[in-house]
């Protein structure tokens, strides 16, 4: 008899640290995770944990052959920064693993006559504003379908990946004499992540998370972005949170498979302001990079959410006074106190 399991890919990345978490609450999920590193020791005992390549058919045959998967969680990415030194590899961890997990998750709705549920989340680098920096005043809180004119090859992949999740779970076999039983595919677009307890590597938005911990270790710290710079952040347990409530939504509620969700937005000199108010003595400057810079120009000053307000209630819990005084900086002070 296989065993039920929802299952999550990434699993030791950061937003996989946190989600892992908020699943194993619910004692009733039993929660499978894979990813190529080993799982961090706080998640140890929340999860079965698999070490391995989800390009590994082997390894998805033998998943296949021992589980019954009712939902996947498809968090395994390489980030943008990344991406641009590795676009193949980039290519190939962030497409092509997303289908082949689209392929088989299709496969197996088809197979037990049930939709399985696939949360996905993008990302903010689908947006491309023109080059002018002007264009991100002008029009601020971007909507779903708009400016999807990535930069970046993850952005590009992120775009894509949506399009074969809407194909998979509305079109597919559609020339088929017998109506397929459709994946049901879901997506968040998440803003720039920070976490207290775990550090982003590759991204371009890692600017922020990395000042806040930099200041808190009494590292100097040297943006590699404009002070000027706007764009929308969320703490991450907003970001798993808001994936989980995704997850739960009544089907015939959502009028969208893609969704924006924020948190708040800040420029990186208010980004500064407030580690400053947490750590006075915090040596913060800007040395920007123009080439990552130009990259963080093109994602929008902020993200309408409207849609996900009012198809699912998504509310975030944290705006950034909160989500500086109650998350970030108690945690992070708390982390490093204790390393
Ligand atoms: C990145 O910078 O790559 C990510 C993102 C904004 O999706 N944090």
């Amino acid at each position: 008899m296989r065993k039920k399991v929802i299952l999550v890919t990434g699993a030791s990345g950061e937003v996989g640290h946190s989600l892992i978490k908020q699943l194993a609450q619910d004692g009733n999920n039993k929660i499978l995770s894979l990813d190529l590193q080993p799982l961090p020791e706080e998640l140890i005992g929340l999860t079965t944990h698999l070490e391995g390549n989800l390009l590994d058919h082997i390894l998805l045959a033998r998943i296949i052959s021992q589980y019954e998967i009712d939902a996947i969680y498809h968090l395994a990415a390489l980030l943008s920064t990344s991406s641009e030194f590795t676009p193949d590899t980039a290519h190939q961890v962030n497409v092509e693993g997303t289908l082949a997990l689209l392929r088989w998750a299709a496969d197996q709705s088809q197979w037990r006559r049930r939709p399985i549920q696939f949360i996905f989340p993008s990302s903010i680098a689908v947006y491309g504003m023109p080059e002018s920096v002007h264009s991100k005043d002008l029009y601020q809180r971007v909507r779903e379908w708009e400016w999807n004119q990535p930069r970046t090859m993850y952005g590009c992949n992120k775009l894509y990946c949506e399009m074969l999740g809407n194909y998979y779970s509305k079109h597919f076999r559609q020339l088929s004499a017998e109506a397929p039983i459709m994946l049901d595919f879901r997506a968040v677009r998440f803003p720039g992540l920070i976490s207290a307890f775990t550090l982003p590597s590759g991204g371009t938005s890692d600017y922020a998370p990395e000042m806040i911990h930099a200041a808190a270790k009494g590292e100097a710290y040297a943006s590699f972005v404009r002070e000027d710079v706007r764009i929308p952040f969320m703490a991450m347990p907003d970001a798993a949170r808001s994936l989980t409530m995704l997850a739960h939504a009544p089907r015939e509620k959502l009028t969208r498979t893609v969704y924006n969700v924020r948190g708040f937005s800040l420029t990186a000199g208010q980004f500064k302001d407030r580690v400053l108010e947490a750590f006075p003595e915090a040596q913060i400057s800007f040395r920007p990079d123009v080439k990552r810079q130009a990259i963080v120009d093109s994602w929008p000053a902020d993200l309408d959410d409207s849609a996900a307000r009012r198809d699912w209630n998504w509310q975030p819990e944290y705006d950034a006074g909160r989500a500086f005084a109650e998350y970030l900086i108690p945690n992070i002070k708390e982390r490093y106190l204790r390393s």
